[in-house]
């Protein structure tokens, strides 16, 4: 990767994204892109542009005039308002896909997005899911992110294009809020234990879902990318995971902290019906022979780190820290 083009820059995944490769790679080697423009770090400290991913035609443009080498493809829908909106969802996750593989074919870049948990069903194993699996989601974000793994094999194969992906479990940060997930309701927590004490949780106790920690989600797409090609047995998508909890272990680790945090039940059917198709717990072996996957938070360092990064935004008088 030497100038990287990012779609769906100011969201969860490329807030900070953005910012880290730009460390890395330099400022002016990282391009910013998304619908509408946020007073952000991702978006005011290097290149931006406004972005829709459903016109192919500006997409390839953007890519062109970059003269970009690799496009990291995040604009999508996730689960929640997918299913809510599923025919936008359609279309935007798999047209914009369809329009950065184009891209990529065309300009010869290599191309990273994300796939995620949502690509196993009800029928998949529940614990210890392994890399290659049953695969029949019922939501139509999973029906997204399966048809995504398969097109972006099928260019690799066709095309010889450098397609690679992870299947991203919840992912918690402190920057950028998520927003339309089934899992963002492990960061909502983090945000209320600090802000009012209390939270509840629309998942219900006991429904164990895979999480991981941002900085660990960012170097696992950054050591993917930079990995030899020829080490890969699997490209779309790899399962990555650093933890299994339910609302109940995430609160206890709050309250190691923070002692009188309340957490309380008000169960969405919607979001909780979506949990109830996914894994408890997949299996990242494959991630870890391959390339080398090793993810450092876990549930304690996690918690330590949000904590204290939300209590200084708090303190420092952004009280409105979501
Ligand atoms: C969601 O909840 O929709 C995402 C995901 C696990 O893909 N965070």
């Amino acid at each position: 990767m030497k100038r990287i083009m990012i779609t769906g820059a100011l969201g969860q995944i490329g807030s900070d994204l953005t910012v880290r490769l730009r460390r890395q790679y330099g400022t002016d080697s990282v391009l910013a892109t998304d619908i509408r423009q946020k007073q952000t770090e991702a978006a005011i400290a290097g290149p931006f542009r406004l972005l829709d991913v459903s016109d192919g035609a500006a997409l390839l443009d953007a890519a062109k005039e970059f003269r970009a080498d690799t496009i990291l493809h995040l604009a999508a829908l996730l689960s929640v308002t997918a299913e809510l909106k599923p025919l936008l969802a359609w279309q935007l996750n798999m047209g914009g896909l369809l329009n950065a593989l184009e891209a990529a074919k065309e300009l010869s870049c290599q191309l990273f997005t994300p796939s995620s948990i949502g690509a196993f069903g009800p029928g998949t194993p529940k614990t210890g899911t392994p890399q290659d699996t049953i695969q029949r989601p019922l939501t139509m974000y999973g029906v997204n992110k399966v048809s995504g793994e398969l097109l972006c094999d099928y260019y690799f194969h066709k095309y010889g294009l450098d397609t690679r992906g992870l299947r991203f479990p919840g992912l918690v940060s402190h920057s950028a809020p998520p927003g339309g997930g089934t899992t963002d309701y492990a960061v909502d927590m983090y945000v209320e234990a600090v802000r009012s004490g209390r939270y509840t949780s629309y998942i219900n106790k006991g429904t164990f879902l895979d999480m991981m920690y941002m900085p660990d989600a960012i170097e696992a797409i950054i050591t993917l990318m930079e990995d030899d090609a020829s080490k890969l047995k699997h490209r779309n998508a790899f399962n990555v995971t650093a933890m299994s909890v339910d609302p109940e272990t995430i609160a206890a680790s709050i309250r190691k902290r923070l002692p009188d945090f309340e957490l309380s039940y008000h169960v969405d059917p919607v979001r909780q019906s979506i949990a109830d198709g996914w894994p408890d717990a997949i299996d990242a072996s494959s991630a870890r022979e391959e390339w080398g996957f090793q993810p450092v938070f876990d549930l304690e360092r996690m918690t330590d780190d949000m904590l204290s990064h939300l209590q200084e935004r708090l303190h420092s008088g952004q009280v409105n820290i979501s």
